[in-house]
């Protein structure tokens, strides 16, 4: 950790908000900016959200007619360390109502900005979302209103929460990853509301890395030991990644860092997840290259093409120490959990609808189960259908135990599993956090279409 003049929140106010130093530091993050702090107490987060409809240069020399968190997509990186209290003050500028859902943080249920719990904020309106980060690891926010546009025109921002004595790299970059598709002026395409949309989401014609449709190109010394953090912020594109001319390692994923590394040869990024990734950049080609391996229409037909999302050269040397992971210790499978069953369908009875245990749900329907916090609940998820799902709950973090019978070597807390065409996977969760909650598939069209429920934890007795 940085070594920070201690300076306490009292002096930092008398001195006005101009000097106050924030003690200890966090670890810089390269990436979208970070939010602005307006609070001198270094463990208060204090920051100014508002969406608005603007323009953003998503291709280079075009401008696109986007929507924008403080004028820019992706929004600005809210940068915190964990036990640190949260307070974001937001206003909406847009034409339509809106909310803010933190993507896998465990805050209180009213906090978590889905319309179940939160009646959305209107056009010129305002919340203001307070929470303490109990979890360090990388998150992120966006609307969970109108998801299919909101998201999709640029309402995203990532959310890196610090391990109290976080390890040491040589650099942190945040990769906040999408896709987007424009016409042929550079405007986002039309929303369709049926057809290949309506059954496996919208993807785009453009990827986008940190908001731009280029590639990053970004330097380091040879030598570097980095911590990226990847977001998949797209509505509905798995993102299969590999490094070229760096070696890599996976260190975190969705419920922050792992009791153990693994070295992926490929990494699968459904939507709504995040990895981070150790890259030790020693390669003798001195350039670096994050791939994205994506079906592309081909004079040879339909291909998978790699296309470079980051690009990153070598200027200087370094020799990095290694940093120093704390020790992770995950929660025990439980002896004998509460066996549940969740089907994820679809019926074409008034038009295509996507379903969960047969039923098509509707925002401020009741909850369909109650569980206890800290009951350990097993739930096998099946889909039953041919589209895929990024199955998402809210506020909790569960491990994935098996997939297609097999044991599975996906480890980690997760808030987000993906589930390929017809197949099975069993993931356990504790419901440590109590209130009301929303699972649901992470691509807009399935969840607004039916494919998102609601839970009740209610408080330990
Ligand atoms: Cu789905």
């Amino acid at each position: 950790m940085d070594a920070a003049p201690e300076v306490s929140a009292d002096a930092a106010t008398d001195q006005g908000a101009d000097t106050a130093v924030d003690a200890p530091l966090l670890p810089g993050l390269e990436g979208p900016p970070t939010f602005e702090d307006r609070n001198p107490d270094p463990r208060v987060v204090e920051v100014d959200l508002v969406a608005s409809a603007g323009d953003a240069e998503l291709v280079a020399g075009r401008m696109t007619r986007s929507l924008l968190y403080n004028n820019r997509t992706p929004g600005p990186t809210l940068h915190a360390r964990v036990g640190d209290r949260v307070r974001v003050h937001f206003r909406n500028d847009l034409q339509e109502p809106t909310t803010i859902h933190w993507h896998g943080l465990r805050i209180p249920a009213e906090m978590d900005g889905n319309p179940m719990v939160q009646p959305p904020v209107m056009p010129g309106g305002t919340f203001d979302y307070e929470f303490v980060v109990r979890d360090p690891g990388t998150f992120w926010y966006h609307p969970h209103v109108n998801t299919i546009e909101q998201l999709d025109r640029g309402l995203y921002g990532a959310i890196v929460v610090h391990e109290a004595e976080p390890p040491r790299f040589t650099a942190e970059r945040v990769f906040v990853l999408d896709d987007v598709r424009l016409d042929a002026r550079g405007a986002i395409a039309p929303f369709a509301s049926g057809g290949h949309d309506a059954v496996h989401g919208r993807a785009g014609n453009y990827l986008l890395t940190n908001g731009a449709a280029a590639r990053a190109s970004l330097t380091a010394p040879r030598g570097s030991i980095e911590r990226w953090r990847i977001v998949n912020a797209a509505g509905s594109r798995v993102l299969t990644l590999s490094l070229q001319g760096a070696s890599w390692r996976v260190v975190g994923t969705d419920g922050g860092l792992l009791p153990t590394a693994w070295e992926p040869s490929r990494l699968q990024v459904a939507p709504g997840q995040r990895f981070d990734l150790e890259v030790t950049l020693n390669d003798a080609s001195g350039v670096t290259e994050l791939l994205a391996h994506v079906l592309t229409q081909t004079d040879a037909g339909v291909q998978t093409v790699p296309r470079a999302l980051v690009e990153l050269r070598y200027e200087g040397d370094t020799t990095a120490t290694p940093p120093v992971y704390p020790t992770v210790t995950l929660p025990p499978r439980a002896e004998s959990p509460m066996l549940q069953t969740i089907r994820l369908g679809a019926n074409t009875d008034g038009g295509l609808a996507f379903t969960i245990n047969g039923r098509v749900h509707h925002e401020h329907a009741a909850p369909m189960e109650r569980y206890v916090q800290g009951e350990p609940v097993r739930f096998t998820i099946i889909n039953e259908i041919g589209p895929e799902h990024p199955f998402h709950l809210h506020g909790q973090f569960f491990q994935i135990v098996s997939r297609g019978g097999r044991d599975a070597d996906e480890l980690g807390l997760k808030d987000t599993v993906q589930l390929g065409p017809m197949e099975r996977v069993v993931i356990e969760t504790r419901f440590e956090n109590p209130g009301r909650w929303m699972y649901h598939c992470h691509i807009p069209e399935h969840a607004e279409h039916g494919m998102m429920a609601e839970l009740e934890v209610t408080p330990a007795p």
